[in-house]
């Protein structure tokens, strides 16, 4: 019987790259985007659907809260002969065992509950930093927790890490990975295909101030627009990262940003900063471009008002500055706690 598994975890520790990886290593693997924009594009959406990926993307509302959009879009998938469907969930939410798992319990059938984590996470629990209850409330949730981003640890220090993990939360199964180099992915997939959600019930406190607080301080903004150049071609890729540049150089801590653009010929670059961490290129153009379509997706610890000032007047500065003429489709912020 094919499975359905939620991989969460925090913003940035790596579930659209993990869940991209899944679907390349194995072609019955299908994903699903979710996040909460209303009629957006995902940043994460369409980057795997341009780097080929069997992806879906639910969005407007957190897959716990719409049981039926969740399951009709997994037996597409199923239909079609896919084994394992894996779903995100946004990357500050919480619940996902609860409303999903056991909400769902009798109609899919369970592959373990998937919770990533990344060494700078680890490093902010271990001190009890920003963002640790939301964190520690995701991780006690899981059945299986998943050690991303090892290619930045030496393999002492991933030892240690996932000692860490087994200690803490000794319910869970802890595995090491490496989205980006590809390393445990088969390994993922095993656990995933082989292993049986154990439909705890952990005891997580999800009205409680602590975890209430850390989620109304954040807010997300959603861009969608059009820049077209006149004249001459131009780097897409030096456009995003002056772009994000130019975002955060305010000092908000923004956990995860995202610039996704495309232009008509296909071709595409993605660029990402978390704060605390060097900007990447997570994708650069091949060619030069004349037009370009861009998503903006960002998770910032701010009001929703200055997040989207800090990203209109940025988008405003660095389109002057490489000379594009710029049509808005979509802008769109909110704070988690309105
Ligand atoms: N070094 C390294 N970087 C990685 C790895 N996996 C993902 N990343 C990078 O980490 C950043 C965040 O990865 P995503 O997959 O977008 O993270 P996410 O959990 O989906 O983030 P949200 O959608 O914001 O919750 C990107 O810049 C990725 O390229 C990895 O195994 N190693
Ligand atoms: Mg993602």
């Amino acid at each position: 019987m094919p499975k359905f598994a939620v991989i969460s975890g925090f913003l940035g520790a790596g579930k659209t790259t993990v869940m991209m990886a899944l679907t390349k290593h194995d072609p019955a693997v299908a994903m699903i985007s979710n996040d909460l924009g209303e009629g957006v594009e995902l940043a994460d959406h369409r980057f795997a659907k341009l780097s080929g990926c069997s992806a879906d993307q639910i969005t407007d509302e957190c897959i716990c809260f719409c049981h039926d959009r969740l399951i009709e879009t997994v037996e597409v998938r199923f239909a079609e002969g896919k084994k394992l469907v894996v779903s995100d969930i946004p990357g500050f939410g919480v619940g996902a065992l609860e409303h999903v798992y056991h909400g769902l319990a009798g109609r899919l059938d369970f592959a373990p509950f998937t919770v990533l984590i990344e060494p700078a996470t680890i490093a902010e629990l271990r001190k009890g930093g920003n963002m640790a209850h939301i964190q520690d409330s995701q991780l006690r949730e899981a059945d299986l927790i998943v050690l991303n981003k090892c290619d930045l640890l030496s393999p002492e220090e991933a030892a240690e890490a996932c000692a860490y993990l087994a200690e803490q939360y000794p319910e869970a199964e802890v595995l090491p990975v490496s989205a980006r180099r590809g390393d445990g992915i088969d390994a993922l997939f095993r656990a995933l295909m082989e292993g049986k959600a154990s439909m705890r019930h952990p005891e997580i406190d999800y009205d409680g101030d602590p975890l209430q607080n850390e989620m109304a301080s954040l807010s997300e903004a959603y861009y969608q627009y059009h820049a077209i150049v006149c004249c001459f071609d131009f780097d897409g890729t030096s456009y995003l990262r002056e772009l994000a540049e130019e975002i955060t150089v305010n000092s908000v801590r923004i956990p995860h940003l995202k610039l996704l653009a495309w232009s008509s010929d296909g071709d595409y670059g993605k660029v990402d900063w978390m704060s605390g961490q060097p900007l990447e290129t997570t994708r650069p153009f091949e060619r030069r471009c004349t037009e370009l379509a861009v998503v903006i997706n960002a998770t910032a610890a701010c009001d929703a008002k200055l997040l989207d000032a800090m990203i209109s007047c940025a988008e405003q500065t660095v389109s002057d500055r490489f000379q594009l003429e710029v049509t808005m489709h979509k802008r769109e912020s909110f704070g988690m706690g309105d």
